[in-house]
């Protein structure tokens, strides 16, 4: 019953086993997206970011009802910073750095209230929630392990934002063997010239990172699948 699905996508049509394919949440945390946090503070527009939340919402509900595992990852570190290199933690002249104290908490710190996934995406109990030091998902993390165990072969890649964490989460997926499709109204920039360059770079030369759709073509490609509900 489990047939292979199609999602009318670019470069071409996207296939993907119901039973193999994850979404995956990119790093949807309060200190990237409210009004007043470490974003913000950088001098970025946070409302860019903030339009990818209801479609995203959306999304998510539909992979919830049709059983297919939702996987979130938030960026930060340790209290001690040890997981932090000098590098990350020194570069350009930002007014606030990783760590120091914001109206959310000490800035991307684990545990700290601006470091979680703000409330209207927050992870279902047993939803898997994976914490990575760096931009992409799998430096530093478990997630090779969790998509092995789960026997996840494709992921659709959501969050923000588009040029650095999707980016180097569907590089660092493409180079493992993973088939990619990114939600391009469920990805978010500070710039919407990266946003729109952003995605063009996942499809262009036939696809060479993956496959870009928006979500009414993967939520209806879901919906009309067969998955039983877990
Ligand atoms: C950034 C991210 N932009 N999640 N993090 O520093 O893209």
């Amino acid at each position: 019953m489990n047939a292979l699905q199609h999602i009318p996508a670019v470069p071409a049509e996207f296939s993907f086993d119901p039973r193999s394919i994850a979404l995956l949440v990119i790093d949807m945390q309060r200190d990237f997206l409210l009004p007043g946090g470490f974003g913000e503070s950088l001098g970025n527009d946070v409302d860019l970011l903030r339009t990818v939340i209801d479609p995203l919402a959306a999304l998510i509900a539909a992979a919830r009802a049709t059983g297919i595992p939702v996987i979130h990852t938030r960026e930060g570190h340790l209290p001690d910073l040890s997981d932090c290199p000098p590098a990350k933690l020194l570069r350009g002249n930002p007014s606030q750095r990783i760590g120091d104290p914001g109206a959310f908490g000490r800035i991307l710190i684990r545990g700290e209230y601006g470091h979680d996934i703000i409330d209207e995406l927050a992870p279902l109990a047993g939803e898997v929630v994976i914490d990575k030091p760096g931009k992409g998902a799998f430096y530093g993390t478990e997630l090779a392990e969790v998509l092995e165990r789960d026997s996840i072969r494709s992921l659709l890649v959501t969050g923000v934002t588009t040029e650095v964490c999707v980016h180097t989460t569907v590089r660092e997926a493409n180079d493992r063997g993973y088939e990619c499709l990114v939600v391009s109204d469920c990805v978010g920039s500070y710039f919407p010239e990266f946003q729109r360059v952003g995605l063009e770079m996942i499809a262009a030369q036939g696809g060479i990172f993956g496959w870009v759709a928006d979500s009414p073509a993967v939520i209806g490609a879901l919906t009309s699948s067969n998955t039983p509900a877990q």
